[in-house]
């Protein structure tokens, strides 16, 4: 395998590709979490201070989590609706942290993507064009990818940006415990130095509403134990990123390798996997459990997928459940153990 270290610095190519632009427009998949919107920052720093462009962060969907709705306030992350603005006021376009093609992301119609960031494993089907492409799988976090070019630049970088892509980096690599690459550390170390301590304290433990306690209630009483696997679908959410949530706190349950959870939000049906070792792919396990269902995305030890449902009535939710949970059961080879409750 070759080390992110040893490669030559693609910042140029990255500034060539936007060579000329007034106002780039930056781009990620839908509900932004803290890699994307840290990412797209310090794209936008770097991209304003070495080219002296305007840039935009545009989303789609929505921001669920405490923390990552923390972090946009902390740290004043500009981020607009991308519905809300008119996308040919721009002339040059980069996506981060994710590739056209993937279900989760839309590139808008008639944009040419000059450059997309990355670190997932393309789309089966292949990524959408971009004159500049930066795909490293072996890399945990698009925020290491991001903070070394500003390395490779000797940029300043300011608090605030560091904080939001450090921020990034210790969400995707759970504090560099996971899917880490030397680029990844080295990355760490060089924003701890910079980074604002407090504005990171504050988005690491927000308040919380006290919905957020009776969702995870719901959660436990619904979680399903199979030899070590965990399972759970929370069935109807009003909030997708708890699948995601749980699923990092279900890990933690005492002789569990696997956990995989699921729900239902706005006719679609969202899948979390979390593994503990890399006995294999959480990647893979998606695909077999998918089946051709869906859209999904993930490395190492860290996946998610979604699926788009005809209707959100009761009776496709079950039966979407049903269908997963079997494949779930024969891809594990726990179908033959008793199902116990967690609480
Ligand atoms: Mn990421």
């Amino acid at each position: 395998m070759t080390t992110t270290l040893e490669k030559p610095s693609r910042v140029h190519e990255l500034l060539e590709a936007f060579e000329g632009r007034r106002r780039v427009l930056v781009l990620s998949h839908n509900n932004p979490d803290p890699d994307s919107m840290g990412g797209g920052f310090g794209l936008r720093f770097l991209l304003e201070k070495r080219l002296g462009v305007s840039t935009t962060f545009a989303y789609r969907g929505d921001i669920f989590r405490a923390e990552n709705l923390e972090m946009v306030r902390a740290l004043g992350i500009g981020l607009v609706r991308l519905e809300d603005i008119d996308v040919a006021r721009f002339d040059g376009f980069a996506m981060v942290d994710t590739q056209p093609g993937f279900g989760h992301t839309f590139v808008p119609p008639g944009v040419r993507l000059d450059a997309v960031v990355d670190h997932h494993i393309p789309p089966a089907k292949g990524a959408g064009p971009s004159v500049f492409r930066d795909v490293r799988t072996d890399v945990g976090a698009t925020c290491s990818i991001v903070t070394g070019y500003l390395m490779d630049l000797g940029l300043d970088i300011p608090p605030r940006v560091a904080t939001a892509l450090l921020y990034g980096i210790r969400t995707d690599t759970a504090d560099l415990s996971r899917n880490t690459s030397p680029l990844d550390e080295r990355a760490y170390l060089h924003l701890m130095q910079r980074a604002d301590r407090k504005a990171l304290a504050s988005i690491a433990q927000p308040s919380l509403p006290a919905n957020y306690f009776k969702v995870f209630r719901k959660a436990l009483n619904a979680t399903r134990i199979h030899g070590k696997l965990a399972v759970c679908s929370l069935g109807t959410t009003e909030n997708p990123e708890i699948v995601a949530e749980y699923a990092d706190l279900l890990l933690r349950l005492e002789g569990t390798e696997w956990v995989v959870t699921g729900g239902l939000y706005k006719d679609t049906y969202y899948v979390s996997v979390r593994a503990k070792t890399y006995g294999r792919d959480a990647w893979s396990l998606l695909r077999e459990v998918l089946d051709g269902e869906g859209s999904y995305g993930g490395h190492g030890t860290v996946g998610g997928a979604s699926i788009p449902l005809e209707d959100d009535s009761p009776r496709t939710l079950r039966r979407l459940e049903r269908r997963l949970y079997q494949r779930l059961l024969d891809a594990l080879g726990e179908g033959q153990t008793p199902a116990k409750r967690l609480i």
